[in-house]
């Protein structure tokens, strides 16, 4: 339909843009990361949300070249924040099941690498666990090419999807990133808070990295310091903004 015939031209029209959001040390003082997020501006209805749209590009296939413009786009901009500070921050880009099966998706990030100057260790993807579902040989091959180029792996929306401790077992991820659902309402969700700490637990024992999303209040920053989660996102600490800003934005002064 419309949406459809729309985003197959929306790519060479130039209408996407990234916005950034960082990730910060729960205190809130540091920025280790800043994820980029695509926005789509339609030149009739006006910014469309991602959740409305990847779905659309996934079907269709767009998916595979707009992810590559994605990565693309955003290790230029990266690149160009600069700085001594920035310089250690990572930036993290999603990436759908449909690039990962693609097989090419190693090759792609390396050249991205090569042709933007952006160094492996700054770039981190954020896979979902519906894209490590796929457990072929060829999906874990990708893994390894990706882990040998030295770029960081995310278990994205953790605790979403299913087989999540399977996966955990036979996949390289660096870092969890816990589902914000989960951080919805802790204070009366003894549930939510309990699934929290088990998280936390998980990937300690694991030695993996843990990464709170959906962070808006003081106190579910309270309750993620107060158990070991030490990094944070959300709209707490800052809104995602565009690429202009990131360079001169000052952890703490939001
Ligand atoms: O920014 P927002 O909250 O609307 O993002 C909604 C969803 O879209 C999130 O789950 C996010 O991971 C996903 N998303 C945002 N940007 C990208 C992108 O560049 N590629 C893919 N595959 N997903 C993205
Ligand atoms: O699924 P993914 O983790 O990629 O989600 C990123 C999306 O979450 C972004 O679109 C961003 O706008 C949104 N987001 C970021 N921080 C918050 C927050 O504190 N609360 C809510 N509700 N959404 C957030
Ligand atoms: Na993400
Ligand atoms: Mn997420």
């Amino acid at each position: 339909h419309r949406l459809e015939s729309d985003l197959r031209t929306a790519l060479e029209r130039g209408e996407f843009q990234l916005h950034y959001q960082p990730q910060f040390d729960v205190g809130g003082g540091e920025v280790h990361a800043w994820e980029a997020l695509l926005r789509w501006q339609h030149p009739v209805h006006g910014w469309i949300e991602p959740c409305d749209f990847i779905p659309v590009a996934e079907d269709i296939g767009l998916i595979i070249p707009l992810g590559e413009w994605v990565l693309a786009a955003a290790c230029r901009e990266a690149v160009n924040w600069g700085g001594q500070r920035r310089g250690n921050e990572r930036l993290a880009v999603n990436v759908s099941a449909r690039q990962l099966e693609q097989g090419d998706l190693a090759e792609v990030v390396a050249r991205v690498l090569r042709e933007s100057g952006l160094a492996a260790e700054r770039l981190e993807l954020e896979l979902t666990e519906s894209a490590l579902m796929s457990n072929t040989p060829k999906v874990q091959q990708t893994l390894r090419d990706l882990k040998a180029l030295g770029v960081h792996l995310t278990l994205d929306d953790f605790g979403t999807g299913y087989s999540s401790l399977a996966y955990l077992s036979t996949f390289t991820v660096d870092r969890l990133k816990i589902d914000r659902s989960f951080m919805r309402d802790i204070e009366n969700k003894p549930n939510n808070a309990a699934i929290i700490l088990a998280v936390v637990a998980l990937a300690k024992a694991l030695g993996l990295e843990v990464v709170a999303e959906g962070v808006e209040t003081l106190q579910q920053r309270a309750f993620l310091a107060g158990n070991g989660c030490l990094k944070a996102q959300g709209f707490l600490y800052a809104r995602p903004m565009p690429a202009g800003l990131v360079a001169g934005f000052m952890p703490g002064a939001q």
